[in-house]
């Protein structure tokens, strides 16, 4: 997800780290897909994996998240304010830090995992996945509802084939804010969507049909995750509890995806340089995560 930003990728007093993927130690996650799930995947546009964090992993991913979100401190301005200050609804939408592994090298470790890349890569039935970013998402105590929409349409590079992760650090029930998702409907997204503003259907202004089905809700266990594809429409429900819902997401991109004119996360030297129908092939931003063997 991810509507609009302002990003500083240089000269804002942050430490950045490139892309070298460090050498991986063995962690303990649940990265095999069955294959009901790549078919449940491929029909719905979303899969639910179970237990893909083991409790020690997760306390992990709990706390190393935690310490690179509190130690990031810009606001992500709401497409309300278009960037500026005042956008009350947007901002307790979520808290929301992006490319946190850029500036954490504990979080780069987690994020940079060749074993994510391939489930990815396999969902999309893709031989080279990149990064394209990643996202905190902590819905604060009463936190508003996260309004249906697609994701694609915000991205720099546009295509049917791109996926995010989403892990939950927290349980995430009906509750708290928990997914939704509308089954299949990925097939017949265009790449139309909205801005997340304050009516939560609005959407379905623009995809009438859709607004007459009835969403899967999707509640996880702590460590549990889903995938879903980027024109799959999703929304998540308000936080109706004196706690946080944290999230963390991960979203990979099709190596060869080139860019569509639209700024997103690219900061502003880059964005410039780039002419439209450019392959994002910058390996410090946007690095490949997992290759096929024999894939070239
Ligand atoms: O965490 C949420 O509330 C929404 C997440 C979302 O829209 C996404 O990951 O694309």
């Amino acid at each position: 997800m991810l509507q609009s930003l302002r990003l500083h990728m240089s000269g804002d007093g942050h430490e950045y780290h490139t892309a070298k993927p460090t050498s991986l130690e063995k962690r303990h996650m649940n990265t095999d897909l069955t294959r009901e799930q790549v078919l449940q995947y491929e029909k719905f546009g979303f899969v639910k994996i179970e237990g893909f964090l083991d409790s020690d992993e997760l306390i992990h991913w709990q706390e190393t998240i935690d310490d690179a979100v509190n130690t990031r401190h810009e606001r992500i301005p709401g497409f309300n304010d278009g960037g500026g200050i005042g956008d009350e609804f947007y901002d307790n939408v979520f808290k929301q830090r992006v490319n946190l592994w850029k500036t954490n090298s504990s979080v780069k470790n987690l994020v940079l995992d060749q074993q994510i890349g391939r489930m990815a890569a396999t969902l999309e039935g893709l031989d080279v996945v990149r990064i394209w970013h990643d996202q905190a998402l902590y819905k604060g105590p009463w936190a508003n509802p996260t309004s249906w929409h697609i994701d694609n349409p915000y991205w720099s590079f546009t295509t049917r084939n791109a996926t995010t992760i989403w892990i939950a650090l927290d349980d995430t029930t009906i509750q708290n804010g928990a997914l939704y998702f509308l089954p299949g409907a990925q097939k017949e997204a265009t790449f139309d969507n909205v801005p997340i503003g304050e009516n939560v259907g609005s959407l379905f202004a623009v995809y009438e049909d859709w607004g007459r089905r009835s969403p899967t809700c999707v509640e996880m266990k702590a460590g549990d995750a889903s995938f879903h594809n980027g024109l799959a429409p999703h929304a998540a429900g308000p936080n109706m509890t004196p706690e946080f819902r944290r999230a963390f997401a991960i979203i990979f991109m099709p190596d060869g995806a080139t860019f569509n004119g639209q700024k997103n996360i690219l900061p502003d030297p880059y964005f410039k340089r780039l002419s439209i129908g450019d392959p994002l092939d910058n390996d410090d931003l946007n690095p490949v995560i997992y290759q096929k063997t024999g894939a070239t």
